[in-house]
């Protein structure tokens, strides 16, 4: 009578169950009897099947697969997952789309969530990042009002360019990235044919407790390909999972998916100087200043087994670092080191790191114990406090943060550069004619149905700085002029 062999029905506590398609009734008319605690618990349980979905990145596809090390990076970081060439780590992503809900449509316009979690030998590393090396925003403190335009207006709980394009046309260090989501790049072509970046500029320290700034791509080995926007609307009415399905047919057929890590490297002295802050995520920097050196090798091969157990619950943190990774101050990666350990706590519960998909193959040692769904032996009877006398777990000394240096007025102040157009401009320039077409199009047509001219306006202009032929064409497009002071 095991249930481990699955031939059994049990109730959640274990026991056999005698019937499961029938309530137990007072006699064949009923009424159902209270009694029936196989019928309470089956629909008491159906009741709570769903958490709370992620606030954004709600709809979303995972996949197991592994880290390969191609490139000994080991003079730049002591991170012991990179230390050796061909060391292979386990690793899980997620890929998902930022603002529609857990239902929505695959094939829409929107950056993609590139959420990978490498399980390494001393403790998971997250590196939550999107398919574009940038962000709309530079400050987390305007992350939930930015977030508040791109979903639904508290009214008429539509999607609404009015908000869109309100925030954006106010806030234009986002000019850099509204131009990277309305070219091709927005819509890629399945979740496999883009790239992913680890947005942020992150700090590696090596052995010696030298420091270096380093940015993360990942570059797609089936290419960058992309939807047009009618067969993408197309889509969302005939397949909304069609990235979903793409993904988890793709594995399943033994064609695995693969993208190459590289890392830009930046030296510790050069952040002072360089050209751009190099904390200011809505900035990338020049591939000519720090070019591409190859890490390793991202391979996916297997799907989830269940997606709840593995995607839905999968909580990732750009807090979890490993030896050897650090934060820089960018101020948008200092505001999430807080928020997605605080969102999991809050949608999943406090010993989220407990369930199969979060836990490190290093296993965990410290003194926190109890809470809800505590799913371990609780430390069991070992010592629950620090310092003690009883041989518990101890600090490691090469897990010390490398100290650094803080200067200047603790004061809330913006970044020093307010040129939002030059790396905006150049991306446009580095568009061919057709994806200028397309990019045109698409930020016309997501522009027209705002209702004030106002905004418009002022968004026209932002195009404008970054390349006088955008901003004229975006006008020509919504039928406007180009605003006179901007003629130059
Ligand atoms: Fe975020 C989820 C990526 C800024 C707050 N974010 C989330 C996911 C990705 C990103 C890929 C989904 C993870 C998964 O698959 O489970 N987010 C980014 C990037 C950002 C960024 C690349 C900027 C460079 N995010 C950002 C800021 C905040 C958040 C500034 C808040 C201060 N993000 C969240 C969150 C989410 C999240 C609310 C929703 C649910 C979750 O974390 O697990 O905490």
């Amino acid at each position: 009578m095991s249930n481990k062999n699955n031939k059994h029905l049990t109730t959640s506590s274990g026991a056999p169950v005698g019937d499961n398609q029938h309530s137990l009734t007072a006699g064949s008319r009923g009424p159902t009897l209270i009694q029936d605690v196989n019928l309470l618990e089956k629909l008491a349980h159906f009741n709570r099947e769903r958490i709370p979905e992620r606030v954004v990145h709600a709809k979303g596809a995972g996949a197991h697969g592994y880290f390969e090390v191609t490139n000994d990076v080991s003079k730049y970081t002591k991170a012991n997952f990179l230390n050796e060439v061909g060391k292979k780590t386990p690793m899980f992503i997620r890929f998902s789309t930022v603002a529609g809900e857990l239902g929505s449509a695959d094939t829409v316009r929107d950056p993609r969530g590139f959420a990978v979690k490498f399980y390494t030998e001393v403790g998971n590393y997250d590196l939550v990042g999107n398919n574009t090396p940038i962000f709309f925003i530079r400050d987390a403190i305007k992350f939930p009002d930015f977030i508040h335009t791109q979903k639904r207006d508290p009214r008429t709980h539509l999607k609404d360019p009015n908000m869109v394009w309100d925030f954006w046309s106010l806030s234009p260090e986002s000019l850099h990235q509204v131009t990277y989501l309305h070219g091709d790049r927005g819509l890629p072509a399945t979740l496999r044919h883009m790239n992913g970046y680890g947005s942020h500029t992150f700090k590696w320290v090596n052995e010696k407790g030298e420091v270096f700034w380093v940015k993360y791509h990942f570059i797609s080995e089936q290419g960058v390909k992309a939807l047009d926007d009618p067969v993408a609307n197309k889509l969302a009415g005939e397949n909304p999972d069609y990235h979903t399905e793409d993904l988890f047919n793709a594995i399943e057929e033994g064609n695995y998916p693969a993208w190459r890590l590289y890392v830009q490297i930046m030296p510790y002295e050069d952040a002072k100087t360089y050209k751009w802050d190099p904390f200011d995520v809505t900035k990338v920097w020049s591939k000519d200043d720090y070019p591409r050196i190859e890490v390793g090798r991202m391979v996916l091969n297997r799907n989830p087994e269940n997606y709840f157990a593995e995607v839905e619950q999968a909580a990732f943190s750009p807090g979890h670092f490993v030896p050897g990774i650090e934060a820089s101050p960018d101020k948008m990666l200092q505001g999430r080191l807080f928020a997605y350990s605080d969102a999991h706590r809050y949608r999943v519960g406090a010993n989220h790191e407990q369930l199969p998909i979060n836990r490190p193959i290093s296993g965990t040692n410290n003194y926190q114990r109890d809470g809800y769904m505590r799913a371990d032996d609780n430390g069991g009877g070992s010592v629950n406090y620090e310092p003690n006398s009883y041989d518990g777990p101890k600090e490691s000394e090469e897990a010390r943060i490398n100290p650094f240096e803080v200067t200047g007025q603790a004061d809330s102040v913006n970044y020093d550069s307010e040129d939002h157009y030059t790396q905006a401009g150049d991306l446009y320039r580095l568009m061919s004619d057709d994806e200028k077409d397309r990019l045109i199009n698409a930020v016309v047509g997501h522009m027209k149905p705002v209702k004030k001219d106002e905004i418009k306006l002022r968004q026209i202009k932002h195009f404008y700085k970054a390349d006088p032929e955008y901003g004229r064409r975006v006008a020509e497009g919504l039928g406007l002029e180009v605003p006179e002071e901007q003629e130059v």
